[in-house]
C-alpha cells in the first residue's frame, strides 16, 4: 500500500506549477536538489520524467526526491508501478499507458492520475483522471516527438471538451502563463523555463508571480 498516496487527496491547486525533472546528469541527489530549489521558489507539484531510466533507478530517484521534497505531491511519467512501489503519490500516462478509467481499478483511492491530451481523441480517454496536460501549446525543444504546436485557442478548445483540470504544456515562460490562464488553464507543466534556468528558484519564482498576476 503506498505510503504517500493515502496522504495525498487530489487538489486542482497542486497543478497550479508543475515541475518536470530534466535529467539525472548530476545523480538522484543533484536533479532532487533542482527540484527541491523549484518548490522552494514555488512549484507545486514535481513529476518525474526520466524516459530511458530502469524501474530500479527510477524507484530510487522517486525516493530520494521524496525524503529531500515532502511538502509536494510526486508524479512519476509513464510508470504507475514504479510510483506505487516507490510510494509516490501518482502518475501521469500517456496514449500508450493504460487508460486513466483502467489505471483506476488497479491503484488506491486518492491516487494521482494526470493524462496528456493533444487531441480530441486522447481528451476522450482522459476519462477518470484528476487533470490533464494539454499540449505542446508553443513550440518546444524538449521533446523530440511532441509533435506541432497547437496554440493557445486549440489549448482553449481541448480544455473545455476535458471537462477536468486543464495544465498547460510546452515552451512555458512566464510571459506566456497570462494568454494561458486566460484561456482556462488550471496551471501549467515547466521543464526548460526551470531547469534550464541557473536558479531554479527564482526562475519558479518568476511563473508563479505571473500565475499569480493572472487572477485565477
Ligand atoms: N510534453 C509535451 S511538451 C513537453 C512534454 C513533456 C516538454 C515540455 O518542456 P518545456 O521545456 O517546458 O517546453
Ligand atoms: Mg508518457
Amino acid at each position: 500500500m503506498p505510503d504517500a498516496a493515502a496522504e495525498h487527496r487530489f487538489d486542482a491547486s497542486s497543478v497550479r506549477l508543475i515541475a518536470i525533472t530534466d535529467s539525472l546528469r548530476d545523480g538522484p541527489r543533484g536533479l532532487a536538489l533542482r527540484a527541491a530549489a523549484a518548490v522552494f521558489g514555488g512549484a507545486t507539484m514535481i513529476q518525474l520524467r526520466l524516459k530511458e531510466e530502469s524501474a530500479r533507478s527510477l524507484v530510487e530517484v522517486a525516493r530520494t526526491i521524496q525524503a529531500m521534497v515532502p511538502d509536494v505531491p510526486l508524479v512519476v511519467n509513464d510508470r504507475a508501478d514504479v510510483a506505487l512501489a516507490a510510494g509516490a503519490a501518482g502518475v501521469h500516462v500517456g496514449v500508450d499507458d493504460l487508460a486513466p478509467a483502467l489505471l483506476r481499478r488497479v491503484v488506491p483511492s486518492g491516487f494521482i492520475i494526470g493524462a496528456s491530451v493533444g487531441s480530441e481523441e486522447e481528451a476522450a480517454r482522459a476519462v477518470g483522471a484528476d487533470y490533464v496536460g494539454i499540449g505542446p501549446v508553443y513550440t518546444t525543444g524538449t521533446k523530440a516527438d511532441a509533435g506541432a504546436a497547437i496554440g493557445v485557442a486549440r489549448f482553449a478548445e481541448l480544455a473545455t471538451r476535458c471537462a477536468l483540470p486543464a495544465v498547460a504544456i510546452g515552451g512555458i515562460t512566464s510571459d506566456r502563463v497570462s494568454e494561458l490562464m486566460a484561456a482556462g488553464a488550471a496551471g501549467i507543466a515547466v521543464i526548460s523555463a526551470l531547469f534550464g534556468a541557473s536558479d531554479p528558484t527564482q526562475a519558479a519564482r518568476a511563473l508563479r508571480s505571473a500565475l499569480d498576476a493572472s487572477g485565477r
